[in-house]
């Protein structure tokens, strides 16, 4: 019985459409609104790009501590490319900031004015890597003087960042900006590429395709096993 009671959740969740999965998800930013190249030098760098499709309506985006060497950031055609060509000297920080429509780079603790990144039931970041061999990843999520951060490795594919993996007292449900940084050190180049960042819930593989784990189905199993 339990046989085929598991079976019968695993059938629902390929007839869920996919599309419907994701109705609840918060796009924080697809990279296809395009910022300009920000290429390092002596002096940091910025770029501040208005559109309807980011988190906020604005992503800033910020070059600090650049030294010798090509180091740029750019989104463009759904893709955030993220190059340390730093050769040397000191550290090197690509950020990226969602605080609302404040045009600065200066980061507004309460831009996004209360935010809630749990709708629909969501507990994490879905971060979709094409290609990293950078080593740090730095997210920062701010809810007025709250905040708590996440540093990562990244990988490729699909990086779930749970919201309990944070470190710190910021409140998901009434966020006011949201930071993610590329941070590489010394003189190792790298290079990221980012092409999609949301809110979202635990996903599995089937068949190829990613498709989140529907709360519904949880539920079902959780009252039939009684958990
Ligand atoms: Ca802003
Ligand atoms: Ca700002």
């Amino acid at each position: 019985m339990a046989k085929l009671l598991i079976a019968v959740i695993f059938s629902l969740l390929l007839l869920v459409p996919v599309g419907a999965q994701n109705a609840f998800a918060i796009v924080i930013d697809d990279y296809t609104a395009p910022s300009g190249v920000v290429v390092g030098g002596p002096a940091t760098a910025n770029q501040i790009k208005v559109d309807a499709g980011i988190l906020g309506g604005e992503r800033d985006m910020n070059l600090q501590g650049v030294g010798p060497g090509l180091t740029f950031m750019v989104a463009n055609l759904g893709v955030l490319t993220y190059t340390q060509g730093h050769l040397g000297g000191s550290n090197t920080v690509g950020l990226i900031v969602y605080d609302g429509q404040d045009n600065s780079i200066a980061i507004d603790n309460l831009g996004l004015g209360g935010v809630d990144l749990t709708t629909g039931g969501h507990d994490r970041f879905l971060l979709n890597v094409q290609s990293s061999d950078c080593d740090t990843l730095s997210f920062n999520v701010i809810s007025g003087i709250g905040s708590s951060t996440l540093i990562i490795v990244p990988t490729v594919g699909i990086m779930e960042l749970e919201y309990t993996s944070f470190v710190g007292n910021a409140v998901f449900s009434q966020v006011g900006a949201i930071t993610m940084a590329m941070l590489t050190t010394g003189s190792t180049p790298c290079t990221i590429e980012i092409i999609d960042f949301r809110t979202g819930a635990a996903v599995q593989q089937i068949g190829g395709e990613i498709i989140p784990i529907q709360t519904t189905s949880l539920i079902l199993a959780e009252n039939y096993f009684g958990n």
